[in-house]
């Protein structure tokens, strides 16, 4: 039986392990990256191991997230970055220079490697045919050292598209799309790999677009074959030697299998406050807007923006609407630049924000009141804009732009022939904002501002386990809940005991007061619990404030992965009939914690307030009991090299 693509990647990489779905593998890491709201842990991380310089082939460290410098300690987190990466070998991509996810398509992803990164929309590389993943900061550490990294091996879903697509569809609605039929949890566990003939009519940006947003689904990754229009992407970005050419074996299997007819699809947009509440435009209407976003890593490519500059030429955005664009590199912004379109964006009224995350993460302009605010980002979340009644609508660029000007949801069909936009046989290439690593580490000095704290490390496995359930939760509960991140908190993202103070407060204001009273506990959950982000902060957070196990229906893959990284028990109900019965403050008892971890998967646990027992499993591998016993990964390692 021949390989998917997917498997090849990994069979390629494979470290150890058998490519047995749900088993655990190892794999190599070809490239690394991180931004700098993860960076800064990933590299503090990092350090603790002691190693002097990357094993990768490459690894590139972004400034991209924290660009808003109300006071001294992005900067300072900034210094840190540049100094730390120069003394360890890898390079440093500056301020100003773009979106990591954007960046890295554009001038280090090569088809067939894999790349870690610490932020969730690494998976945005499989447009170019890369096996990237997104994970914690730690792994990523371990992965700069030369370690391999471990996941369960996914299956792989197969997603056929046919034909191709009408004028003013894009990328995004075909993602959307996935979202609507296969849900936010949908691909947990899962490799997303697309095929079919409609394929070859999508650019590497677009089939970016698509990737990205796997995130979005909670799959391990997602993948495009590298053919012919990745070579032209290659050669235009001055890279054709990184190319090589990609595809499923012709008798290669799917564990799933989805088809997309591409002439069916029409623009969509995923309502408030989830990406999978996907609806068409025309059935959602005409509602009033009040802000439109345009940007971030899912969609600020040169021609995501050329086609938001051709609808906007010649018009003006109304009066009612605020208009922010942020083009996704410095490439992208000078080839606007010279072309013209960027004084056409200016014209029209947009706000031209800088190459960098912006309003995707809530650092600035946040929407106004109840706003509906449109933006062609990837995640919707309750709260996450910085606005807490906003209502955010994901929807594409030509969507966005058409809105704009006509200051209500737009379909853009009604704006008549869309304009033609040819991909550049020749982007602008200059790398003068990407700093190569030193050439005598040692000699450089790691500069270190007063922001920088200790983070906090568990300890090993107690005997028993107690403690109150703290707080009692639903489903899909993202990690902007467990630890929010706006223009306020990102600046603190190398500070987890401030931070801590801010865990779960979106869901409950008194969490972590009450947390620290009763001297830590558990967080009981419904399914999908952790969805979104990569941020470890939100283990760490919850380590902080004492938390030793978090009780649910099922988890996101990133965020278990790094509740064992802290050494936190990831538990769910075997029975979910039993999550009914638990209540806010009854006290949980976890007896011979060490023993029954080792022994089995299904654990029992004690609910004492309520005198009643309840099973617990925990699906761990061997490798992860014993970093659960050990107290988390750094303990686990020190252990090991002991
Ligand atoms: C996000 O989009 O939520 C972020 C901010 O990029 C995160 C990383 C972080 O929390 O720093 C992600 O996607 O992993
Ligand atoms: Fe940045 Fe938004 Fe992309 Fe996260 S999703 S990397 S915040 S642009």
């Amino acid at each position: 039986m021949g390989l998917n693509l997917a498997q090849k990647i990994i069979k390629n990489h494979l470290v150890s392990g058998e490519m047995v779905a749900g088993k655990e593998i190892s794999i190599r890491i070809d490239q690394t990256l991180t931004q700098d709201s993860t960076g800064t842990m990933a590299y503090l991380q990092f350090e603790a191991m002691g190693i002097p310089w990357v094993k990768t082939k490459k690894s590139v460290a972004y400034i991209d997230h924290n660009t808003l410098q109300a006071g001294f300690e992005n900067a300072d987190d900034h210094k840190y970055i540049q100094t730390v990466t120069s003394k360890h070998g890898i390079y440093f991509s500056r301020p100003g220079n773009g979106i990591c996810h954007q960046v890295q398509l554009e001038r280090f992803g090569v088809p067939g490697m894999t790349l870690l990164g610490s932020d969730s929309h690494t998976p945005t590389g499989g447009g170019i045919g890369m096996l990237a993943i997104g994970a914690g900061g730690l792994d990523v550490a371990v992965a700069m050292g030369g370690g391999p990294y471990f996941l369960m091996m996914p299956k792989v879903l197969k997603v056929n598209l046919k034909g191709k697509l009408k004028p003013w569809v894009s990328a995004k609605d075909i993602i959307l799309e996935v979202l609507r039929i296969l849900t936010v949890k949908g691909g947990v566990g899962k490799v997303i790999e697309y095929a079919g003939e409609g394929i070859s009519t999508l650019t590497v940006p677009e089939r970016a677009t698509i990737t990205n947003m796997g995130a979005e689904l909670g799959a391990t990754t997602s993948v495009f074959p590298s053919d012919e229009i990745t070579k032209a992407f290659l050669k235009a970005q001055g890279r054709e030697e990184d190319w090589v050419e990609l595809k499923p074996d012709p008798d290669a299997s799917y564990d799933e299998e989805i088809e997309i007819d591409l002439d069916n699809l029409d623009p969509l947009a995923a309502k408030p406050h989830s990406p999978d509440n996907v609806a068409k435009i025309k059935e959602i209407g005409k509602i009033k807007v009040d802000q439109v976003a345009i940007g971030s890593c899912t969609n600020s490519s040169f021609m995501d923006m050329m086609k938001v500059a051709k609808v906007l030429k010649g018009k003006t955005v109304k009066p009612e609407v605020s208009l922010v664009i942020a083009p996704g590199s410095k490439q992208v912004l000078t080839m606007l630049a010279e072309n013209g379109a960027l004084a056409d964006m200016v014209a029209a009224g947009a706000r031209i924000l800088e190459s960098a995350c912006g309003p995707c993460i809530g650092m600035g302009q946040a929407p106004a009141s109840n706003a509906v605010s449109l933006r062609t980002f990837n995640r919707n979340f309750e709260g996450r804009s910085g606005t807490a009644s906003a209502k955010v609508y994901l929807v594409s660029p030509e969507v966005a732009a058409a809105s704009a000007v006509t200051g209500v949801l737009t379909d853009p069909r009604e704006l008549g022939e869309t304009p033609s936009i040819e991909m550049p046989a020749q982007f602008v290439v200059n790398d003068n904002m990407v700093v190569p690593p030193a050439a005598e580490g040692e000699e450089v000095e790691v500069v270190r501002g007063p922001n920088i704290k200790p983070f906090p490390i568990n300890v090993e496995l107690p005997e028993k386990v107690t403690g109150k359930a703290l707080i009692k939760l639903g489903d899909n509960i993202t990690t902007d809940h467990i630890m929010p991140s706006n223009a306020k908190l990102l600046p603190f993202r190398s500070n987890v005991p401030y931070l801590a103070e801010f865990c779960l407060t979106p869901c409950d204001p008194e969490f972590p007061k009450r947390a620290k009273e009763n001297g830590g506990g558990f967080i009981v959950g419904g399914s999908n619990y952790g969805q979104g982000s990569s941020r470890e902060h939100a283990a760490l957070a919850p380590l902080q404030l004492g938390i030793k196990g978090v009780i649910v229906k099922s988890f996101a893959r990133i965020h278990m992965a790094n509740l064992i990284n802290s050494g936190i028990i990831p538990m769910t109900f075997v029975n979910e009939a039993d999550y009914d019965e638990i209540e806010n403050g009854d006290t949980l008892e976890l007896e011979n914690a060490q023993a029954q971890i080792k022994g089995d998967s299904e654990l029992v646990i004690k609910n004492v307030t309520k005198n009643k027992e309840f099973k617990v499993s925990v699906a761990l591998s061997d490798r992860q009991v014993e970093m659960i016993l050990a107290g988390g990964l750094l303990n686990y390692t020190r252990k090991q090299n002991s």
